[in-house]
């Protein structure tokens, strides 16, 4: 049996009941063979095991109380997942299905993500099973404190700086700052980021995974020759990502004519491309109901009940922007027979299955990595403690500037990683195998730690 093969099912034994967790594993290790596999000094310093295992899992009780006085008791989570190349860093989900598995998955992801963006940031994950839609201000502020006051032990800007995910916006991080500096009685900005403009924050935070995102698009597009012009794009979600990708998609001339939510998905043909559609997700999203439909009822397009756009629509490209497992078997088949689309460019993280993804790939859709295609949030995060670290504040056109440069430089990195191991326009593998490269090399500079 191969090291990967051994280390795949030692790991499937000891976290048998963390399915979105192994998922990611096996995804990633599955695309490292041709690395590990070749040299012994990976086996011989137990490098996969030791990146499977988390530096350590913080779980802690979240009390809380409603506007009514009554009590709730919610689960937190941060996970210290890999410090090889700096300290923990990666967002904080607030959504019902947060649990140990997922809280891992996405710390796992976010190791090979954070050295892609080739920034001095580890991986670090958490969250809690907290949902916010529906609560009042007070009440996810009250939450925020009780959540921080346990957190506050584990961050710090030289060891864990976390930032949103779903559930946690500017609101969040806000309360989430303010109880830090309370508590720790210290103004330590870069110890979280998404901060607001006014205390620290970056301009260009809330766009920069969006964004991100569709420069990484651009890069590949160009270098196959083509663009994102005249595109049609099915875009899932409409949170902060979504809005992201589709303002940013009709600067590039593309239109993205798709959006999802719980309730199901909307069918835009004109496009969500003037500000006016494209800034009603933000209020969507405000509004905290949750629900896409609301976008059907403004604009007067079609929306389907419980169902999502994968292959349902005509699209070229599809950049799905939710959550994970978002694209399952039996969406990739529909995608393949409905046959227009030729690329799925991940955005949101995981958002495709193992058996969907190699379902597609076989079937000729071009597939872009998660990790790779959404390091813009994170990067541009690591570019506010940067700022913090030197009291300045730069202006939109650095900070942009720096994150095309970032993004357009991870796509030829994933893209150059393929070809040097054999899997030419694999770039998921490339991007596994480029993320991991740096990692395993800081870890085995470090000794046995
Ligand atoms: O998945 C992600 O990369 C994030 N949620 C952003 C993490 C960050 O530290 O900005």
């Amino acid at each position: 049996m191969s090291y990967v093969d051994r280390v795949l099912e030692a790991t499937k034994a000891k976290n048998a009941n963390e399915p979105e967790f192994l998922q990611t594993v096996e995804e990633v290790l599955n695309s490292l063979r041709p690395i590990v596999d070749n040299d012994p000094k990976y086996e011989e310093h137990a490098i996969l095991e030791r990146m499977v295992e988390p530096e350590r899992v913080h779980e802690f009780r979240v009390p809380w109380v409603d506007d009514n006085g009554k009590v709730h008791i919610n689960r937190g989570y941060r996970v210290h997942f890999n410090s090889a190349i700096g300290p923990y860093k990666g967002g904080l989900r607030f959504a019902p299905n947060v649990n140990l598995s997922i809280v891992k998955f996405l710390g796992f992801e976010q190791t090979f993500k954070n050295s892609l963006t080739g920034l001095p940031i580890g991986g670090g994950k958490g969250g809690s099973d907290f949902d916010p839609n529906g609560k009042s201000d007070a009440e996810v502020m009250r939450f925020c404190q009780s959540f921080m006051t346990e957190l506050y032990r584990y961050i710090g800007i030289d060891v864990d700086c976390p930032a949103g995910d779903i559930g946690v916006g500017g609101r969040e991080i806000g309360y989430l700052y303010g109880q830090y500096k309370r508590i720790t009685g210290k103004y330590e900005a870069g110890a979280l980021s998404g901060k607001g403009l006014s205390y620290g924050g970056s301009v260009g935070r809330p766009e920069a995974t969006g964004y991100g995102a569709v420069y990484y698009a651009d890069e590949y597009f160009k270098s196959i020759g083509q663009t994102l012009e005249g595109k049609t794009v099915g875009v899932s979600g409409f949170g902060n990502v979504a809005w992201g990708v589709c303002k940013k998609l009709a600067a590039f001339g593309a239109k993205a004519v798709t959006l999802s939510g719980p309730d199901g998905y909307i069918y835009d043909k004109d496009g969500i491309i003037t500000d006016e559609k494209i800034n009603y997700l933000l209020e969507m999203r405000a509004s905290g109901r949750n629900l896409v439909k609301d976008y059907a009822d403004k604009f007067g397009c079609e929306f389907v009940a419980g169902e999502k756009p994968w292959g349902r629509v005509k699209a070229d490209i599809y950049m799905p922007c939710a959550m994970q497992n978002d694209i399952r078997i039996e969406d990739a088949k529909r995608i393949v027979e409905e046959g227009t689309a030729k690329d799925l460019i991940e955005v949101a993280n995981m958002p495709t299955t193992n058996e969907a993804m190699e379902y597609l790939q076989k079937q000729g859709i071009v597939m872009q990595a998660s990790k790779a295609v959404n390091a813009g949030g994170v990067a541009c995060s690591s570019l506010e403690m940067s700022q913090n670290a030197e009291h300045l504040s730069w202006t939109l056109e650095e900070v942009d500037d720096k994150i095309q440069h970032i993004m357009r430089g991870i796509f030829h990195n994933c893209k150059d990683a393929a070809e040097k191991y054999g899997c030419p326009g694999n770039y998921v593998a490339g991007a596994n195998l480029a993320g991991f490269q740096k990692v395993a090399d800081a870890m085995l500079a470090q000794g046995i730690v």
